[in-house]
């Protein structure tokens, strides 16, 4: 492991003191062996760079979909895959996780399939997915309300390893940098770690909240105003899915057996736009995305695959032969989901339809029947 300041292009957070993040991969794609006595095999290291590949070519696919008008909006995780296949793929599928709303790599590796994921952003429902089929939550959209989700829900899980000690769950929760400055996220942190919840606080700071750079959110950098509280943090280069995939195992090694909750703070970079609806280009300079786009967390897995003879060209047709099949059922996918009638606002308010909303849904189709 090295340092990320001795690299090259040495990454710091910009203003703030701190130490360097972990890392495992080096941004010319150079494993350091010693990595936490985690053996990165070659199918392992392909794995994760599949992951990545995947998700990127539905975020872009849904990118263009937006564009197209087929989606109301779109948030690009584009720059963040690493962040989120490295860390998702080092829980194991019994754990619970909470996503913010750009946590689509994280939602494909899940299972999540692109109609589930795309049909919030078309606005055909509310949310995608049923929770429970995934242990994988619908999104939250209103800023650092999953963290208190996300430790309520881990107290509760905490209740049933009491009752059954053969249950292993922990729960993992998403958040980006501006979250942080919510005040529910403070309560959440404060909250889990006087109770012991068994989660882990993941932080893609990646470095934009909107328009507003990670450093005017706060003076003392995340993973060490969480130590406060009482967590266990880590700071980890973000863009290094091997150092995510090895900062997470052991973070939800130390939660499973019993330990303090622990935060992780990654940090990458939001390649696009904050959504669909953002222009990065009135705030930002092009050389800082230039900088980052050099710090590819796709391309720095393929640097080391190639060197190490990982993987050949039939290995590399073969996943964009698979990508261009994802983007191709994301595209029918989005399409083929269809608006829900208005009516099915009225029958899904309760799960059982009361009398009253009975009689204003019959009011309301009679009314639209008096325009046929
Ligand atoms: C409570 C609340 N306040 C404000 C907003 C508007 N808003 C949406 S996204 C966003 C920035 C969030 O930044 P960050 O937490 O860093 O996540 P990122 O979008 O970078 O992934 C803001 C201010 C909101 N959705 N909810
Ligand atoms: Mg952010």
């Amino acid at each position: 492991m090295t340092d990320l300041a001795d690299a090259p292009d040495g990454l710091a957070l910009a203003g703030m003191s701190s130490s360097a993040p972990l890392q495992v991969l080096d941004t010319d794609g150079c494993l350091h062996e010693s990595a936490r006595g985690i053996d990165f095999t070659p199918s392992l290291v392909r794995r994760l760079h599949r992951d990545m590949v995947l998700a990127r070519r539905l975020d872009q696919e849904a990118y263009h979909l937006q564009r197209q008008g087929e989606l109301g909006l779109w948030l690009s995780c584009q720059g963040q895959e690493a962040a989120q296949v490295g860390s998702i793929r080092a829980m194991k599928a019994t754990d619970y996780v909470f996503p913010s709303y750009r946590e689509h790599a994280a939602a494909l590796c899940r299972g999540i399939s692109p109609a589930e994921l795309l049909t919030q952003w078309r606005g055909t429902a509310h949310g995608g997915w049923n929770p429970a089929d995934y242990r994988f939550h619908i999104s939250s959209l209103v800023l650092a309300t999953q963290l208190l989700h996300a430790t309520g829900y881990a107290l509760g899980v905490a209740a049933d390893r009491r009752r059954d000690p053969s249950l292993d769950e922990i729960v993992l929760c998403y958040f980006g940098d501006g979250s942080a400055s919510q005040g529910d996220a403070n309560e959440a942190f404060n909250w889990a770690a006087v109770t012991n919840a068994p989660l882990v606080f993941f932080c893609q700071n990646n470095q934009w909240a909107i328009s507003t750079p990670a450093t005017a959110q706060s003076r003392t950098p995340l993973h060490l105003r969480a130590r406060g509280f009482g967590l266990t943090t880590t700071l980890v280069d973000g863009n290094d899915a091997l150092a995510v995939y090895a900062a997470t195992l052991a973070a939800a090694d130390r939660v499973r057996a019993g330990g303090p909750p622990e935060l992780i703070e990654a940090i990458t970079y939001r390649l696009g736009g904050h959504s669909t609806s953002d222009d990065p280009k009135r705030y930002r300079d092009a050389d800082e995305v230039t900088l980052w786009e050099r710090r590819d967390p796709v391309r720095r897995v393929e640097r080391l695959l190639d060197t190490r003879g990982w993987a050949n060209a039939d290995y590399y047709s073969a996943l964009e032969g698979e990508a261009a099949a994802l983007a191709e059922t994301t595209r029918a996918a989005c399409r083929a989901l269809e608006a829900p009638a208005l009516e099915d606002t009225f029958r899904n308010t309760f799960a059982n339809e009361t009398a009253s909303l009975r009689a204003e849904r019959e009011h309301y189709s009679a009314w639209r029947q008096s325009f046929a």
